[in-house]
């Protein structure tokens, strides 16, 4: 080796090395820049806040209160799981809540803590006269008393016909079905090629057309593996009437398929048998022709991965039990197992806004040329909007970075379950500025807030739909109450008459027609619980005008009205609602304005049902875009989980609320109903998008402030001319690129939702 080659090794083991030191430099100068947090998610538990009162029970509650039940109610408790109709069973328990007035004393005067008290819903099918009721039982966490309230909270008592179906309840009528199936081999063999296929049931509700009823048509779909089975109807639907408490007296009362009723499963296979049945043959589901699955194409090589926020400094809310503290905001949260998420004493500052703000009811209402499709009106809290809230998945169902948080349940078992990490909190960027103004006149300057969010989310599978459940909280003491639906669409065997009802999204596919409605109870506590309702819109005046008095112009002026009964505050859901509606009082602002919070509604929905409809009452609370009625201890709910199963003689008639009360310097709450109507299409399948298809309302600051009060956020930006715009002191958007100079420390993807289900 000569010495020019030594040499030039030299000088590349050199650089080698060199270029190594540089390396490692660098990384240790980003470790050192780094200065993001660990992201950790916060157990559920009860805090030592005073908002506990509404906290959801715990596991071991629930527990205390199983094991009283069955020690003291005299008589043997059958656990749900394994109930038959003619058992008794504890169907399920919640928090019983506390009386407003009691709720408030404790809160705000310092009096005694309310019990904490637990409510109990026991199906008594073993009784001479079978019935549902309701107990009352505390004090928690070691019970000692229990009270039947069933005739104080309906009035009468709850017919054991209307009770939900339990998931033993749905197992025997599968188990029914598909024994019936074996009545008509040749048929399902040419039809639909069962057994070979895998075939599934979906329920319909209400069931039955009268009182005392209890027949459900079932749809029968062909089930594949890893895809929605709600998109692909076989053409067979089956009337089952389940009303006896005697299993062996179920019987199949009719029968559907493709057109042409047939009175039972033995008479279809008779008429096919005899060429009556005009049969659609339906193919069984391959990989490659599954239209309902959502997995995606293989991604290419290197495909970038999404976009990520995350929080530089941590996070900058804190939550402890069921109470989170946000900036300005706070407020308690829970899940009621079945009408779904439920907050308490929303406060902004030391100020109550809301006391309380919970879903009532999910309703959808189909329409079909097949009987399943047609008579479906599903009331979706009495399936348990609570009990099917799932875990949520981070980065897609939530931010990566949300906090999540688990909600245990007890329905239809004594024992209590756990949907882990089915809420998620977390604070957005929306995408959007709060506000903003650059100024080019007058002086030089620029400033803006960006509309970071506080949202408390939920999403709920309601068998095929899912419902996207949003709380979010802003900077300006504005409250956005939103859902949106996604998930598959239900749907009928297409027929070619269907086309009334739906579009046709697949070879024997309807996409049927329907109507989504929410209505949520919102009792808002503007400056203290007495408040008064104000309509307020503009009108035209026609004036003279004063320096020309030969010509008239045509003037805006604001109309307000004081709606002073329950009758002129309840908004039919096709008319007209006042362009603001206020919630006031008489505390004025500085400006010696009436201190408001303004209710903004965005709902596109359809009608509920026409009046005239035997089962209208039950959803009467769809009658209404908004109605505010007097704040009621008796009236605390705008339905029942009853009223599904028997719509015809309802346990509770949000109708009946409206009773021309006074509604002025009271206590008072808005029901609130939001909607859309659905008609599928192609663009539905495999599953419904979330774009275009949320809906819900505001409830926003008028005069309730002197000023916005997001002029005091932190999160400001503001800067004028000839200001160094890079320095972080003066401009902390500056100092972002400093601070999030690193990727943060990501929790591990984990998922175990899976967990824990008993089906399929
Ligand atoms: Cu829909």
């Amino acid at each position: 080796m000569n010495m020019k080659a030594v040499v030039i090794l030299l000088i590349l083991a050199l650089a080698t090395v060199f270029a190594l030191v540089c390396v490692l430099l660098t990384k240790r100068e980003k470790v050192t820049t780094c200065v993001c947090s660990e992201l950790q998610s916060s157990p559920e538990g009860i805090s030592d806040e005073k908002s506990n009162i509404f906290a959801d029970l715990t596991a071991e509650e629930m527990s205390q209160v199983v094991k009283y039940l069955k020690d003291n109610l005299g008589v043997h408790l059958q656990d749900a799981f394994h109930a038959e109709p003619a058992d008794n069973c504890i169907y399920y328990l919640d928090v019983y809540l506390p009386v407003k007035a009691d709720a408030l004393g404790f809160l705000d005067h310092g009096r005694v803590r309310p019990p904490r008290q637990a409510l109990a819903v026991v199906f008594f099918g073993g009784q001479p006269e079978p019935n549902v009721t309701e107990f009352l039982v505390g004090p928690l966490p070691n019970p000692t008393y229990h009270r039947d309230i069933t005739l104080r909270k309906f009035g009468k008592k709850v017919p054991y016909n209307s009770r939900p179906v339990t998931e033993r309840e749905y197992q025997d009528i599968d188990n029914f079905i598909f024994r019936e199936l074996s009545k008509a081999p040749i048929f399902l063999k040419e039809c639909c090629d069962y057994p070979e296929t895998n075939l599934a049931t979906l329920t319909t509700a209400p069931r039955g057309l009268e009182s005392g009823d209890r027949a459900t048509w079932f749809v029968l779909f062909q089930n594949v593996f890893g895809s929605g089975y709600f998109i692909y109807p076989v053409g067979l639907e089956i009337l089952v009437d389940h009303s006896s408490l005697n299993l062996s007296h179920w019987k199949v009362k009719n029968v559907f398929y493709n057109g042409q009723y047939y009175q039972g499963l033995a008479q279809l296979e008779k008429d096919f048998k005899d060429r009556l049945v005009k049969e659609i043959r339906v193919e069984r589901v391959q990989l490659e022709n599954d239209f309902a699955s959502m997995k995606p194409p293989p991604p290419p090589p290197l495909a970038p991965l999404s976009p990520l926020q995350f929080e530089p400094q941590g996070k900058r809310y804190s939550i402890t039990g069921s109470h989170v503290t946000y900036q300005s905001w706070s407020f308690a949260f829970g899940m009621n197992v079945n009408t779904g998420p439920r907050l308490f004493d929303i406060r902004f500052g030391t100020e109550r806004i809301v006391y309380e703000l919970s879903l009532q009811e999910a309703l959808a209402t189909y329409g079909s040329d097949c009987p399943g499709g047609m008579v479906t009106r599903y009331m979706d809290g009495s399936l348990g909007i609570g009990k099917f809230s799932f875990e949520l998945v981070q980065g897609v169902d939530c931010p990566y970075t949300a906090t999540y948080v688990d909600r245990h349940y007890l329905i239809d078992s004594d024992t209590p379950k756990l949907n882990k990490n089915s809420f998620c909190i977390f604070e957005h960027d929306m995408g959007v500025p709060l506000r903003r103004h650059f100024s080019n006149m007058g002086s030089f300057y620029y400033g803006g807030l960006a509309k970071y969010a506080l949202v408390l989310r939920a999403v709920s599978t309601l068998i095929n739909y899912d419902y996207v459940w949003d709380f979010v909280f802003y900077q300006n003491g504005a409250i956005e109450v939103k859902v949106h639906a996604t998930g598959y669409i239900s749907s009928s065997f297409f027929t070619g008459k269907g086309k009334a009802y739906g579009n046709r999204v697949g070879e024997h596919t309807l996409g049927t027609m329907h109507s989504h409605l929410m209505n949520y109870k919102v009792d808002l506590d503007i400056a203290g619980t007495k408040n008064s309702l104000m309509a307020l819109d503009m009108a035209f005046e026609t004036v003279q005008v004063p320096w020309s008095p030969e010509h008239q112009i045509q003037r805006p002026i604001i109309t307000n009205q004081i709606l002073d009964k329950e009758e002129k505050a309840a908004f039919p859901l096709d008319g007209k609602v006042p362009r603001y509606l206020h919630f006031t009082t008489s505390q004025e602002n500085q400006w010696g304005h009436q201190r408001s919070y303004r209710i903004q509604i965005v709902s596109f929905a359809g009608e509920h049902l026409p009046e005239t409809s035997t089962m209208e009452k039950s959803i009467s609370w769809g009658r209404y875009k908004v109605a505010v009625t007097k704040r009621k201890e008796e009236e605390p709910t705008s339905t029942s989980i009853y009223n599904q199963n028997d719509p015809w003689d309802p346990l509770v008639a949000f109708a009946d609320f409206i009773d021309n009360e006074t509604i002025s310097n009271e206590d008072l709450v808005a029901w609130i109903s939001v909607g859309f109507l659905h008609v599928p299409h192609a663009e539905d399948i495999p599953t419904t998008v979330t774009v275009g298809n949320g809906v819900g309302f505001f409830l926003r600051p008028y005069n309730y402030f002197g000023i916005d009060p997001s002029v005091k956020s932190l999160d400001s930006v503001y800067f004028t001319v000839g200001q160094d715009v890079d320095e972080c002191d003066l401009n902390r958007a500056a100092c972002l690129p400093k601070t999030a100079s690193c990727s943060p420390s990501l929790p591990s993807f984990a998922y175990t939702g899976f967990q824990n289900l008993t089906g399929p």
